[in-house]
């Protein structure tokens, strides 16, 4: 197993305590440059989620047409006494990407599991929200762990006692494609460790104009998010992006069982980039998002591939949104 770096470990409270895995800064500057100057222009989804970003998401959640995260919290409230009866005891959630920590509320609720163990990124975020998370749930030990989950899946697991449930919501898995999926699927069984569990919300496939209209929100907060990214790297990187002439796309690609999101250029763009200028053509699409769309069959069978044991699946009377439960062994 790869060798800890040395782990800043800070009690924060009489419950919170805080693990700074110092996650690599990553230099935007290049890694930006590169996925734009690509023969396919891109940018990695995790650009939506600056401060605007994620208020932006927030908002399409509570949309008519964003049906996701509605029905997800639906099945959990429905059946989180059905799925802890088929975990056996959950001493520990962990829950990669964590950010606000508001799904998981529920869980701790209904649960009282002994620990909870949230991954984050942003230390900011972790921050804020593991404090007030610790004050509501004075009997909940909350080991805060500033990590990219993506590199950090080995990580502090080793300590704790077995039984960890990772909880892994929102069909975030879609954003990966099936490659990185099935590798990240593999790192989630090790972080879930021997005795634990995997409880994982994946969305469904189901009519492209039902999907179509999730992603293109009557109000433009979609296209809004979208933008916003490009917002976000002017901001960062002065860039130059002229947002006005960018344009919202997002289609469902049935062969590929994808949302696709892109941002098109209306008209040339001329794009700082450090010391570079580039220009992107009028007419060239950003492609800025991949969101799969599963079938409860074929989840299980990736979930199978990765080395899990299927425990359960609840889905809605529409069949939009599943929610599974597999364990480690
Ligand atoms: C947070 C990745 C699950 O794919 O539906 C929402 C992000 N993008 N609207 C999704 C998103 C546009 C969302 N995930």
């Amino acid at each position: 197993m790869k060798q800890a770096m040395p782990v800043n470990e800070q009690q924060l409270g009489p419950n919170l305590t805080f693990y700074d895995l110092h996650p690599p800064a990553t230099d935007m500057l290049e890694e930006v440059t590169r996925s734009l100057t690509a023969p396919r222009p891109h940018l990695h989804p995790k650009y939506f989620y600056d401060e605007a970003g994620s208020r932006l998401f927030d908002a399409i959640t509570t949309t008519e047409e964003y049906y996701p995260t509605r029905t997800e919290a639906a099945l959990l409230a429905r059946y989180s006494s059905e799925i802890q009866a088929q975990l056996g005891h959950a001493n520990t959630i962990a829950e990669p990407g964590a950010g606000s920590c508001q799904k998981v509320r529920l869980l701790l609720e209904r649960w009282s599991p002994e620990r909870y163990m949230p991954l984050e990124i942003s230390r900011d975020c972790l921050l804020q929200s593991t404090r007030q998370l610790s004050r509501d749930f004075p009997e909940v030990q909350i080991d805060a762990v500033c990590a990219d989950y993506c590199q950090a899946l080995s990580l502090p697991a080793d300590n704790l006692p077995g039984g960890r449930v990772v909880f892994f919501p929102g069909s975030t898995i879609g954003n990966f494609d099936p490659a990185e999926r099935s590798a990240f699927l593999r790192g989630l069984h090790h972080l879930a460790g021997p005795g634990g569990a995997l409880l994982i919300g994946a969305d469904l496939q189901k009519e492209a104009s039902r999907l179509n209209a999730a992603y293109n929100d009557a109000q433009g907060l979609t296209a809004a998010f979208n933008l916003n990214a490009l917002h976000h790297l002017n901001n960062a990187l002065d860039c130059q992006f002229d947002v006005n002439n960018m344009r919202h796309v997002a289609f469902y690609n049935e062969t590929a069982q994808r949302i696709e999101m892109h941002l098109e250029c209306l008209c040339d763009q001329q794009l700082h980039l450090g010391h570079h200028q580039i220009t992107l053509k009028g007419g060239t699409r950003i492609h800025t998002e991949n969101s799969y769309k599963f079938t409860v069959e074929g989840f299980t069978r990736e979930l199978m591939d990765a080395g899990f044991r299927p425990r359960g699946c609840w889905t809605d009377s529409d069949d939009l949104f599943s929610l599974h439960l597999a364990s480690t062994d």
